[in-house]
């Protein structure tokens, strides 16, 4: 099967110089075929001891597990796990960016400061916060305060969900009775209901689910507004994209995962005249090279331009150029694989978060108290290896693309003020009433070895933006349209419609473009995601509408992870009609 549409993905994996010993993410899928059928179907069962238990799809064999679950029962148990880890992911991200926003307000991390004001003013007043006349450091403890309660059971429904999402979706969630009322409380909950003997109704099984998805909304919501409070809230950046990135003369750096607690820090020492001197010394004319994989690339690539040299599938290719002399990682989409990779070269995987170590990897621990210093230390890290490089096994491909990213909700309402200062959002929705956008798509989530890498992102994109569709993008999805070309002007002009090229020339001349908009706009990692419902929401509410009646809808076409099973999830809560692949089962649900 063809592996990869990213022709630079190709290059490396038909080039590289690890040896014929060195396999990959898609060597190891073909050595597990034929996966178990009952897996990918979701009809086995191994929550208690008696099982595995399975059902026959096929009416010729067991049609109840041992305890007699049915194959609905049983289906219902497992996608709402999914939905629990996934929720557990994004809880444990955003909890840890609130415990350092935490240690930042007592003084106990002087190397990080807001950044954002604005951004903070505007979520605490979102949240019933008062801020007039107050100093930023009050407002700011009391809106931690109100997140860090989000977590624990407050016994009232979740700030986060109630204050962003509109008086319809409430409405709904409501009165389907699946409300959070506590983050990990609602994790905890699922995973009661699914264990032995508990909850054996499919429906309710479900609905339980769905409220566990609220809860990953809300956990997802925070860890962006947190992180843009801390960081910055990303305006439009340009950069590069693919691994021809990557810089035989320099010292090459990948960080890789998902918060920017340790990434951003990294990006900032990395332009530090003495770090660069050093790696100059050792033999690295061209300096220091930072680049990102995954969302924690995402992530740095929003809010500093470093560019972003491939996605979590590949994040082994990214090794195999021979040419990466440390990979650095904190949680989440992580392959163990990578150590392994990394012995057929010289490049050190350097693990850093207390919950993700691997064997194989070198632990060093991150210690927000002291991030440059920790930063710093990494970066020497990554020059002492380059001396070990070895020229013989240098493969770089040349691809790399152009990507304009950073569009935050609050950049895509700057970019439309530009055009009606009065009344931004006017000029969107005249543009959808009058049919020159036909609608939006948020595509989102990962890519998966079921199919070839980025086949269906791009496919599904040019259809959808000949037919006037704008595209939003976050996660590995806007990691693939950044490799393949889709976030600059000139796709705009080679794959949109009419309609459609003539909004997004109107607001990029307007704002200073000198050209259009990207068709694909770069929102940010997987957790950003509730920035493309904010523009929704504002949408919906200043047309007194609610989200199931905008054209708007959601696809992750090669998802992998549990965390895009719950985001795909909540956007089902929030009345977008969502597409999730998850092979081979394949969904379309609307509500
Ligand atoms: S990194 S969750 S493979 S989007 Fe966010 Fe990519 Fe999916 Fe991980």
């Amino acid at each position: 099967m063809k592996r990869s549409t990213d022709k630079a993905v190709t290059h490396v994996l038909n080039n590289h110089k690890g040896g014929k010993q060195l396999q990959t993410v898609w060597d190891r899928y073909e050595a597990q075929q034929p996966q178990c059928g009952f897996g990918e179907l979701g009809v086995c069962c191994r929550h208690c001891m008696q099982g595995p238990c399975r059902i026959d799809p096929f009416g010729e064999g067991p049609d109840r597990g041992i305890c007699g679950a049915t194959a609905d029962t049983i289906v219902a148990r497992g996608l709402a796990r999914a939905i629990a880890g996934g929720t557990a992911s994004h809880s444990g991200h955003a909890l840890h960016v609130a415990h350092v926003f935490k240690k930042i307000l007592a003084g106990k991390a002087p190397d990080y400061a807001i950044q954002d004001e604005v951004k903070l003013k505007a979520v605490a007043v979102r949240s019933g916060i008062d801020v007039e006349g107050r100093p930023v450091i009050d407002v700011a403890r009391e809106l931690l305060d109100k997140a860090l309660s989000e977590f624990g059971d407050k016994g009232e429904p979740l700030t986060w969900a109630a204050s962003t999402l509109p008086l319809g979706r409430i409405k709904v969630c409501s009165e389907l009775g699946i409300v959070p009322t506590s983050i990990d409380g609602t994790i905890a909950e699922v995973m009661h209901r699914t264990t032995y003997g508990v909850d054996a109704d499919p429906i309710n099984i479900l609905l339980g689910a769905l409220k566990c998805a609220v809860a990953d909304y809300t956990a997802c919501h925070i860890a962006t507004d947190l992180s843009d409070i801390l960081f910055g809230t990303p305006q439009p950046v340009v950069s590069k994209a693919n691994l021809g990135v990557l810089r035989e003369e320099a010292v090459n750096i990948a960080l890789h995962g998902h918060n920017p607690l340790l990434s951003d820090i990294i990006a900032q020492v990395a332009s530090e005249p003495k770090l660069i001197a050093e790696a100059k010394i050792a033999g690295a004319t061209e300096g220091l090279n930072v680049v990102g994989i995954c969302c924690t690339g995402n992530e740095v690539l929003m809010r500093h331009g470093i560019p972003l040299a491939t996605s979590s599938i590949s994040q082994e290719v990214a090794i195999m150029t021979g040419v990466l002399d440390a990979m650095v990682v904190d949680y989440q989409c992580i392959m163990p694989a990578i150590a392994t990779v990394a012995e057929c070269f010289h490049t050190k995987v350097i693990t850093t978060m207390a919950i993700a170590k691997m064997p194989g990897a070198e632990h060093m621990a991150f210690n927000e108290e002291n991030a440059v210093e920790c930063a710093r230390a990494i970066v020497r890290q990554g020059i002492e290896r380059f001396t070990y490089r070895n020229p013989d096994k240098v493969c770089i491909p040349q691809e790399s693309s152009t990507a304009i990213a950073g569009f935050s909700a609050e950049a895509i309402i700057g970019a439309l003020a530009k055009v009606n200062a009065d009344d931004p959002l006017k000029p969107l929705i005249d543009n959808i009433v009058a049919g020159n956008i036909r609608g939006i798509c948020l595509f989102a989530g990962c890519n998966t070895v079921k199919v070839p890498q980025d086949h269906n992102y791009v496919e599904m994109v040019k259809k959808l933006l000949a037919e006037n569709v704008l595209i939003l993008a976050t996660g590995c999805a806007s990691s693939a349209y950044a490799r393949h070309g889709f976030m600059t002007s000139e796709a705009t002009k080679e794959y949109a419609g009419e309609g459609l090229t003539a909004v997004l020339t109107a607001i990029g001349e307007a704002a200073g473009l000198g050209g259009p908009l990207p068709p694909v706009l770069h929102m940010g990692s997987c957790v950003d995601n509730p920035r493309a419902v904010d523009v929704a929401v504002a949408v919906a509410n200043k047309l007194g509408v609610d989200l199931s009646q905008l054209p708007v809808v959601a696809s992750a076409p090669e998802a992998v992870t549990e965390k895009a099973v719950a985001i795909g999830t909540w956007a089902v809560v929030g009345g977008f009609p969502t597409h999730l692949a998850w092979y081979r089962q394949c969904w379309a649900v609307s509500w």
